[in-house]
């Protein structure tokens, strides 16, 4: 497409899309402009590649997902569809501001943190390598909450993504299913006939997710939550006017807010009921599709697998069995069989916290048939397998974990030692019966994202170094390894990561007005606050670094700025003090004459897709923190490697595989291992001991509680000190004194500027197997079973 065709239909879109005149045209209505004339280019693919699955009679693969964290669009599909020459110059033909477009877009964030962001890098993936495949999720009308900071405190404002138009997504009213709850069951023999006493509308909204070059396109589909009868005329005329629209407010409850933690169990019913409302539609969807295809449901597995992102869609092994075995007539068993071949399950965490259950009784009360089945689908596995004790239902709960894994042919880990961990701890007894079942599947992130759009600078010198193959092509990326020997080259790499932390700085000051250092070591930890991922650890190693400037401010200190980025789930006070004590402890640093030369800290509010992409490119080093054992996989430690960063981190989740990747030699090991950790968070009074044993965490501790950073409420964080004094369930003090001696070695390694540029850029190099499309090709051998099409370069035209 040449610039003076983008330019035409941008134009032609601003008239009579968006009904303005160019003269009056407002940010918005230029981006939404330019989003249809790019969305017109990408309609055509995606058809193309609909119909070749169709025509071809492809398996395809179903993604079921109560979190897709998609973030941005429009920069995403003009990159994919290799549109950003022709964009740049029609924008600036028109007199618009290209930064300003792209900032404009609403961060489309369906989703808490790396779960949710996983299933949107598979989207992408999935369509890069022509694998036909749908995503499921929930059009949440609220997103993730919006992040804001009052006096250092946390407080959280409704996201509203939808309250403008939105650009991507093409209504489907006329793929509107019937959902029910409640109500009671007739049994007719071993069938059943279930009569809900609650009907809601599941309406779909399709996205278009398109792969790189616009060879392949996939479907997002939402589900939006409907009334069965809108507005209620007859009241409204009575004059009971709010109890008129009652139905359609109860009904938009279910997709209005997504649930804002990620690693606890809520057993709200609204969940249970957005779970079921999600997962039920999404099978009726898929079994509507196969049926139009074939005749034979037993042809099911061969032509549809369904993934489950970890419990939250689980229902959907009884709801399959339910249609197969009550409304199609097959056999139980056959029924059964049928649905766990299509099934597959992936497990995200193994907290306790975070396992699924639902009381027996609010289960049969929403879902009583499905109560019944799970209770035979037990009965079966005991047979199956001659065991007594392995039930999903028991001690008055669905475990929803045992569930999914009963119901499922593959179940997997996301990382290495996940996978592990998973066979030897919670899954140990199932796994022993079912040793086949449980698979590895390393998470990914799609480089197109997170290489290629994010980091411009370091991506033109790939590609000039390399060529563009990389780019769908992540293991080609070893192709740097011999020009990180090359001083020239290594100044280069070097000049586009200071050129990312010198736009971060830019955008610190404007933004935070806080001056930062580009020389300084930009430290950075972003991700959900939690304290399994420890950024109170970060927090302590950071004022003991600070008393010890003061000390001695002239000892030549390298200078660090530290960079929090993340979201406390709002109930989870403890979170909430770790962002407020960062804060605070900002405030005072930031203002220290003695310190401020060498230590800032800075924490940008709401952390989002967005934010990610702005400061992972700037980062030198990736904090990956967490007690061993904790993390499933993180893949925000995969974006910071990928984009030459360096590591320090535990060897935790898919850290092992990093380190193991870009040498041990390249990364900055610290703290207990896995093992360790259970064993030695056994032994009584490990906190004490390990304050005792070393003074700057001790003094470190006593700095907080005594309110040096919160002189107006001296106690204001007991809460933080008390639990790491005496409890300390996450071994923070036992890991510090290790912390704190890695991070010394990175003050020494800093000091050599060339070497650490030439570690930085083998990170690079050597992570290209961080692709989720390396991933996706797991899943597709693994778990799936399926092939993808092969495909057509169209180049740009
Ligand atoms: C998270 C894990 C991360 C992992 C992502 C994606 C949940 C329940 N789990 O370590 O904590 O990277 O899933 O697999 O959100």
């Amino acid at each position: 497409m040449t610039s003076a065709e983008m330019k035409a239909a941008i134009l032609h879109h601003l008239v009579y899309t968006q009904g303005k005149d160019a003269v009056t045209a407002k940010t918005y209505d230029w981006r939404m402009a330019l989003s249809y004339a790019v969305r017109d280019k990408i309609v055509d693919r995606w058809f193309e590649a609909t119909r070749r699955a169709y025509a071809e009679k492809r398996k395809r693969v179903y993604y079921l997902s109560l979190e897709f964290l998609i973030g941005r669009l429009l920069k995403d599909a003009i990159i994919n569809m290799r549109l950003e020459e022709s964009v740049l110059d029609a924008l600036k033909d028109l007199g618009i501001e290209w930064e300003e477009i792209i900032e404009d877009e609403p961060d489309a964030a369906l989703g808490n943190g790396g779960l949710g962001r996983l299933a949107a890098c598979f989207m992408e993936s999935q369509a890069t390598l022509g694998l036909p495949a749908m995503g499921y999720g929930i059009r949440y009308e609220n997103g993730l909450f919006r992040q804001r900071f009052e006096d250092g405190r946390q407080v959280e404002e409704p996201e509203d993504w939808l309250n403008q138009a939105h650009a991507w997504e093409f209504a489907r009213p006329e793929v509107s299913i019937d959902i029910g709850f409640g109500g009671h069951v007739q049994e007719i023999g071993s069938r059943a006939n279930w009569y809900p006493s609650e009907v809601l509308i599941a309406r779909a909204h399709d996205t278009p997710v398109i792969g790189w070059k616009g060879r392949w396109g996939n479907t997002l589909r939402l589900w939006e939550a409907r009334p069965m009868h809108g507005f209620d005329l007859a009241r409204f005329n009575r004059g009971d006017h709010t109890a008129a629209a009652e139905p359609e407010a109860m009904a938009r409850t279910l997709s209005r807010v997504l649930y804002p933690d990620d690693h606890t169990e809520q057993g709200k019913e609204l969940r249970l009921k957005q779970e079921f409302f999600h997962t039920a539609a999404s099978i009726r969807d898929i079994l509507r599709r196969f049926e139009s295809e074939y005749d034979d449901l037993r042809l099911l597995p061969k032509k549809a697998a369904i993934q489950i992102n970890d419990t939250h869609p689980a229902i959907a092994g009884p709801e399959l069995v339910r249609i197969l075995h009550d409304e199609r007539g097959i056999d139980f068993e056959e029924a059964v069989g049928i649905a766990r071949n299509t099934i597959s399950y992936t497990n995200h965490t193994l907290l306790p916290e975070a396992l699924e259950t639902w009381g027996e009784a609010r289960m049969g009360r929403l879902l009583p048939r499905h109560m019944q089945l799970i209770d035979r689908i037990d009965d079966l596995h005991r047979r199956e397998t001659g065991t007594h004790d392995l039930n999903a239902h028991h001690d008055g709960k669905v475990h929803m974990g045992t569930l999914g894994f009963i119901m499922a042919h593959k179940v997997n880990g996301v990382a290495a030692l996940h996978t592990e961990l998973m066979k030897s701890t919670v899954f140990k007894d199932l796994h022993e019966l079912h040793p086949e079942k449980i698979v590895n599947e390393t998470n990914g992130v799609t480089p197109r994202r997170w290489l290629l759009s994010c980091n411009p600078r370091l991506s033109s010198l790939i590609t000039d170094s390399i060529g563009d193959n990389w780019v769908d092509h992540a293991e080609d990326l070893k192709k740097l390894e011999p020009f990180t020997e090359d001083a020239g080259w290594i100044e280069k790499f070097t000049a586009a990561k200071h050129a990312n932390k010198v736009d971060l700085s830019n955008w610190i000051a404007e933004t935070l007005e806080i001056s930062v250092d580009p020389d300084s070591i930009f430290d950075i930890q972003v991700k959900r606050i939690h304290e399994y991922k420890r950024q109170h650890m970060n927090l302590l190693e950071t004022i003991a670094y600070w008393l010890e400037i003061r000390d001695n401010p002239n000892a030549g200190w390298t200078p660090r700025v530290k960079i929090f980025g993340g979201k406390a789930f709002p109930n989870y006070i403890y979170a909430k003090e770790m962002v407020h004590l960062a804060n605070d402890m900002a405030k005072v640093m930031n203002s220290d004459p003695l310190t401020s030369r060498f230590l800032k800290v800075v924490f940008p509010p709401n952390y989002n897709v967005s934010l990610a992409e702005r400061l992972i490119p700037a980062a030198d080093l990736s904090e990956q923190i967490s007690t061993a054992g904790k993390e499933a996989s993180g893949t925000g430690n995969m974006k910071f490697s990928l984009n030459g960063a360096l590591t320090i981190g535990t060897l935790d989740g898919a850290n092992v595989e990093i380190r193991e990747l870009v040498g041990a030699e390249n990364f900055f090991l610290f703290g207990m291992t896995a093992e360790e950790v259970m064993t030695h968070r056994a032994e009584a009074g490990h906190a004490a001991r390990a304050i005792a044993a070393d003074p700057r965490l001790a003094r470190a501790l006593e700095t907080i509680r005594s309110g040096g950073f919160s002189p107006e409420e001296p106690g204001r964080y007991h809460m933080i000190t008390d639990n790491l004094t005496h409890h300390d369930y996450f071994m923070v003090c036992s890991d510090f004194t290790d912390y704190w001696r890695a991070q010394r070695d990175v003050d020494a390694a800093f000091a050599d500027k060339a070497e650490w540029a030439r570690v930085a850029a083998l990170n690079t190099a050597r992570t290209g197997w961080f692709s989720s499309d390396r991933t996706i090709r797991g899943y597709m051998r693994d778990v799936w079973d399926v092939e993808a099409a092969p495909l057509v370069d169209l180049a740009a035209e």
